[in-house]
C-alpha cells in the first residue's frame, strides 16, 4: 500500500475508535471499570482494523461494544429475623454469535451495571479463545453473602432464580460461579431451576456438584489453567515456577487452586489474602491449613498464624505486592494491581505475572510491567480455562456422560497452551512483538467478528 494511502488509514482508524469509545462512555454514564475494559480492547484492535478495515465497514466494532442484552430485577428474600431484604439482580447477555451466552454469576456487594458489564465484555474474547462454542454473559447480584446463614443463602439464591430462570436454558444461556458463587450456591439455584421448569436441564449451570452433573476438574479449571498458561509463558522464555517464589493474592477458587497447581511445579507461594489483609509465610503456605479455614470453615486467612506461629498477618490488602517474588498471580478483584505495586514489584525484581482474576491489573500497571519486559498473561487468555470446561461441562452434560479427571485436565492443558501459541502468533502477526494484552484481544475478536459478519445485522 503507497504511503500515504496507509496513512491515511491509520487516521481513519484513530478516528473510528475514538469516535466509538466517545459513544460508549455517552451510552454508559460513570461506568468506570466498563470504560476501563472497552478501551484496553479497542485500543488493541487498531493494528487489525488497519489491515481489515472490513470489520469498520460492517460496523463489527460499534456492535460488539454493545450487550445484545441487559436484564435488571428485583430480589426479595426474608432474612432470619422475618425482615424483608430487597437485593439487585443482574444479568447481561453480551454477545451470542459464536454459541450460547456463557458466564459467571458475582454476589458482592460492589456488584453494578458497570461490573457485570465490564465481565461480560471480557467474556466475549476469553470464551473465544478458548476455542469452543460458547457466546458471552455475566450477572450477579449486590448481595453480600459475608454474615448470612445457611438458610439466608439459600433464600436468596431461590429468589434470585425465580426470575433468571424466565431468561436462561442449556442452548441460550448457561450461568456458572464467580465472586461469592460457589458449589453451595449453584447447587440450590439448580434446584429451584429444576423445579421451575419441571424438568432436569442439567446444561443450565455449570459448577455443579459431581454427585449431580458436575465436571469433575471445574473447581481446580480456573486455577490450574491459569498457572498452565502461565508455565507456557515462562517456558517459552527459559523459565519454569521450579524454585520460584510465588504471591497469589485472595483465597478463594482462583487463587487455592493456583497455589496448588504452582506448589505442584516446584514454587513456593509466599503469600496469599484475603479483603481482610495478607498472610506472609517464609516457610511457604500450607494450602491444607488454607483450604480448612476458606473451603470448610468459611474463616477470615488472619486465622491462619494461629496454625503457624512463623507466618505473619497484615491488614492491609493491597500491601500483599510488597513481598518480594519472582511470580505474581492476582486471583482475587479487579484493579487490585496498580501502577504503584506494579513500580514495587519491578523493583524487587518479579520476572513474570499471571492474571487469574478479571482485570486485576490497572492500565497504568500493565504499562509499567510490559514497558520494564516482565512476562505478562493477560486475564483473558491466563483465566479462560475455567469457562473452558464449563464449556466442557456443558459437552458432557449434553451427551450424558461424565469424563474422568484425567481426560478433563489433559484436555485443559491443550486449551490453555493453544490459548497461548494463538494469542502469541496475533502478537506477531499484527506487530505487536509477543505482546500478549495485544495478542489475546486480537485473537479472540477476530473469530466473534468472523462469525458477526456471517450472521449479518441481527
Ligand atoms: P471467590 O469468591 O472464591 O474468592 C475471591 C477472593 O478474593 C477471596 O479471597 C476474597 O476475599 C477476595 N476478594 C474479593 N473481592 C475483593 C475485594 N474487593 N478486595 C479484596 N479482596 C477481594 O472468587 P473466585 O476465586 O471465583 O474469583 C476471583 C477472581 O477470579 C474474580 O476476579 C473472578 O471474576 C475471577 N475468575 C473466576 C473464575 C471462576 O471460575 N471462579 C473464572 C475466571 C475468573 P473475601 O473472602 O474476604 O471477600
Ligand atoms: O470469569 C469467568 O470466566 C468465570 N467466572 C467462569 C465462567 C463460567 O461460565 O465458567
Amino acid at each position: 500500500m503507497p504511503v500515504l494511502e496507509k496513512e491515511l488509514g491509520v487516521q481513519q482508524v484513530e478516528q473510528y475508535i475514538d469516535g466509538v469509545f466517545d459513544k460508549v462512555k455517552k451510552r454508559n454514564p460513570e461506568e468506570t471499570e466498563f470504560h476501563q475494559a472497552v478501551k484496553e480492547v479497542l485500543e488493541s484492535l487498531k493494528p487489525v482494523l488497519n489491515k481489515k478495515p472490513v470489520y469498520m465497514e460492517k460496523g463489527i466494532v460499534e456492535s460488539i461494544v454493545e450487550p445484545e442484552r441487559l436484564i435488571t430485577f428485583r430480589v426479595p428474600w426474608i432474612d432470619e429475623n422475618g425482615n424483608l431484604q430487597v437485593n439487585r439482580g443482574f444479568r447481561v447477555q453480551f454477545n451470542s454469535a459464536i454459541g450460547p451466552y456463557k458466564g459467571g454469576l458475582r454476589f458482592h456487594p460492589s456488584v453494578n451495571a458497570s461490573i457485570i458489564k465490564f465481565l461480560g465484555f471480557e467474556q466475549i474474547f476469553k470464551n473465544s479463545l478458548t476455542g469452543q462454542p460458547i457466546g458471552a454473559g455475566k450477572g450477579g447480584s449486590d448481595f453480600d453473602p459475608k454474615g448470612k446463614t445457611d438458610l439466608e443463602i439459600m433464600r436468596f439464591c431461590q429468589s434470585f432464580m425465580t426470575e433468571l430462570s424466565k431468561h436462561i436454558g442449556p442452548d441460550t444461556d448457561v450461568p456458572a460461579g464467580d465472586i461469592g458463587v460457589g458449589a453451595r450456591e449453584i447447587g440450590y439455584m439448580f434446584g429451584q431451576y429444576k423445579k421451575m421448569r419441571s424438568a432436569y436441564e442439567a446444561g443450565v449451570l455449570t459448577g455443579k456438584g459431581i454427585h449431580y452433573g458436575g465436571s469433575l476438574g471445574r473447581k481446580e479449571a480456573t486455577g490450574y489453567g491459569t498457572v498452565y498458561f502461565v508455565n507456557e509463558m515462562l517456558k517459552d522464555n527459559g523459565a519454569s515456577f521450579n524454585n520460584s517464589a510465588v504471591v497469589v493474592s485472595g483465597s478463594g477458587n482462583v487463587s487455592i487452586y493456583a497455589m496448588e497447581k504452582a506448589q505442584e511445579l516446584g514454587a513456593k507461594i509466599v503469600a496469599c489474602s484475603d479483603s481482610s489483609g495478607y498472610i506472609y509465610d517464609p516457610n511457604g503456605i500450607n494450602l491444607d491449613t488454607v483450604k480448612r479455614l476458606k473451603e470448610l470453615e468459611n474463616q477470615r486467612i488472619s486465622e491462619y498464624v494461629k496454625a503457624h506461629p512463623l507466618a505473619t498477618f497484615h491488614d492491609k490488602f493491597s500491601e500483599i505486592w510488597s513481598i518480594p517474588c519472582d511470580i505474581a498471580l492476582p486471583c482475587a478483584t479487579q484493579n487490585e494491581l496498580d501502577k504503584e505495586a506494579a513500580d514495587i514489584l519491578v523493583q524487587n525484581g518479579v520476572k513474570a505475572i499471571g492474571e487469574g482474576a478479571n482485570m486485576p491489573c490497572t492500565q497504568d500497571a500493565i504499562e509499567v510491567l510490559i514497558d520494564h519486559r516482565i512476562l505478562f498473561a493477560p486475564a483473558k487468555a491466563a483465566n479462560a480455562g475455567g469457562v473452558a470446561v464449563s464449556a466442557l461441562e456443558m459437552a458432557q452434560n449434553s451427551a450424558r456422560l461424565s469424563w474422568p479427571l484425567t481426560e478433563v485436565d489433559l484436555k485443559l492443558q491443550a486449551i490453555m497452551k493453544e490459548i497461548y501459541r494463538e494469542s502469541k502468533k496475533a502478537s506477531h502477526e499484527y506487530d505487536a512483538a509477543g505482546n500478549l494484552v495485544i495478542g489475546a484481544n486480537i485473537a479472540g475478536f477476530v473469530k466473534v467478528a468472523d462469525a458477526m459478519i456471517s450472521q449479518g445485522v441481527i
